[in-house]
């Protein structure tokens, strides 16, 4: 040990999904602000994740290998991770394995443990979403996500509400501690508003709304859609949609049936999202579940107001002045709301302020400052 665990820099290997959006992000995010701040972070994942593509000090890529075989139908990852962490916890004295996102890599964490017995560093997992409440839920992940629950020696969850559906859900015997998303306000900010940018997606008179997401089944893209058809009856405006998945074919086609293709720019996955959200004048977020939003907060960072489901951590983040929420599913009344912000320059300013200042309270100092404050007392 180098020395007192209270103030010297920690080794935290941070392992996550590298995927564009949600936990990925997160996990990237976080791993910049510790290594800013001087502890070694290295980073473990399949692939390198989209935040973590330029070299930064003391942030360390580790890749995955999976080696194919033809015995194997499913590579297994989760054995490879187990491995990879092993041999990382050889060569570097790490304190923390963070998990984020429960499956498989809080299970990974587990046997990389077990592997190397006593001195092993401690496990703290993040939930950030669908790992407890779709997932974890089913009955191929349920019992061995518990376990790795039960296992780690601390849990946090991006919520109140994802905190609260783990403890029901889950295991009464392993709390949560809330540690909310965060959020960078230089980088996500209205004061990035380009107006050449904007000018390449909508004219003077016109308005842009926006949606960012994986495009699966649980962000309802169609319903995008269906709020914008109805918008756009009413308010000269275009949609942007940033991201793609296995539902953006569901949305193009359903755009098509509705004739307002011609209106939407699908500019995929491949995007400065910092540039992009601070153009929009309206988010939308009508997700069948969201544990906590983060889209919705990048939105809000940027100036823009919001509308989306009263679902999951929505209310947390969501709160009166910033935006609207509505049951799920309920286009009509999504759509309604829309065309009453747009249509009142007044009330439109009011929220776009009111959005900016509530992103305030999700600032990335203070949840940094938190993880920090976890990690040592989970190391005692
Ligand atoms: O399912 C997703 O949308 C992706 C998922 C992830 O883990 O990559 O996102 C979840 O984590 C985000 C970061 O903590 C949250 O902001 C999202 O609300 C959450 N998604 C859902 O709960 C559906």
């Amino acid at each position: 040990m180098e020395g007192p665990l209270t103030d010297r820099p920690l080794h935290i290997a941070i392992i996550c999904h590298p995927t564009i959006g949600g936990s990925g992000v997160v996990a990237a995010e976080l791993g910049i602000a510790l290594a800013e701040r001087g502890h070694e972070v290295h980073i473990v994942s399949y692939l390198r994740p989209v935040r973590v593509t330029e070299a930064k000090p003391r942030v360390h890529f580790h890749e995955v290998p999976v080696t194919r075989y033809p015995l194997f139908q499913y590579p297994p990852y989760t054995l490879a991770l187990a491995t990879k962490l092993a041999v990382l916890c050889r060569e570097h004295p790490i304190d923390i394995l963070h998990a984020h996102y429960a499956i498989p890599h809080a299970v990974s964490a587990y046997l990389c443990r077990q592997m190397l017995g006593e001195g092993a560093p401690k496990i703290v997992t993040t939930l950030h979403g669908t790992d407890i409440t779709l997932l974890g839920l089913d009955e191929s992940f349920y019992e061995i996500t518990r376990f790795s629950l039960q296992q780690s020696d601390g849990v946090t969850a991006v919520s109140g509400y994802l905190a609260r559906e783990t403890q029901e859900r889950f295991c009464t015997d392993c709390p949560a501690e809330i540690i909310y998303n965060f959020i960078d306000l230089d980088r996500f900010s209205p004061a990035r508003r380009d107006p050449a940018l904007r000018a390449k997606y909508v004219c003077p008179d016109e308005f842009l709304v926006g949606h960012l997401s994986n495009f699966r089944w649980v962000k309802r893209p169609q319903d995008v859609i269906k709020i914008f058809h109805r918008v756009t009856q009413h308010i000269p405006s275009r949609l942007l949609l940033v991201g793609d998945g296995p539902d953006r074919e569901t949305a193009e086609r359903v755009a098509e049936e509705l004739g307002v293709h011609d209106r939407i720019y699908f500019v995929g996955s491949d995007q400065n999202i910092e540039e992009l959200l601070p153009l929009l004048d309206l988010f939308l977020l009508p997700s069948e579940q969201e544990s906590f939003g983060l889209a919705a907060l990048e939105a809000m960072a940027c100036g823009v107001p919001v509308i989306a489901s009263e679902v999951g951590g929505l209310p947390e983040l969501v709160t009166e002045g910033s935006g609207f929420l509505f049951p799920v599913r309920d286009v009509e009344a999504m759509s309604r709301k829309a065309i009453e912000i747009l249509s009142d320059r007044a009330a439109h300013a009011r929220l776009k302020q009111g959005a900016r200042e509530r992103a305030m309270a999700f600032e990335r100092t203070k949840t940094v400052d938190q993880y920090e404050a976890y990690y040592r007392r989970v190391l005692g």
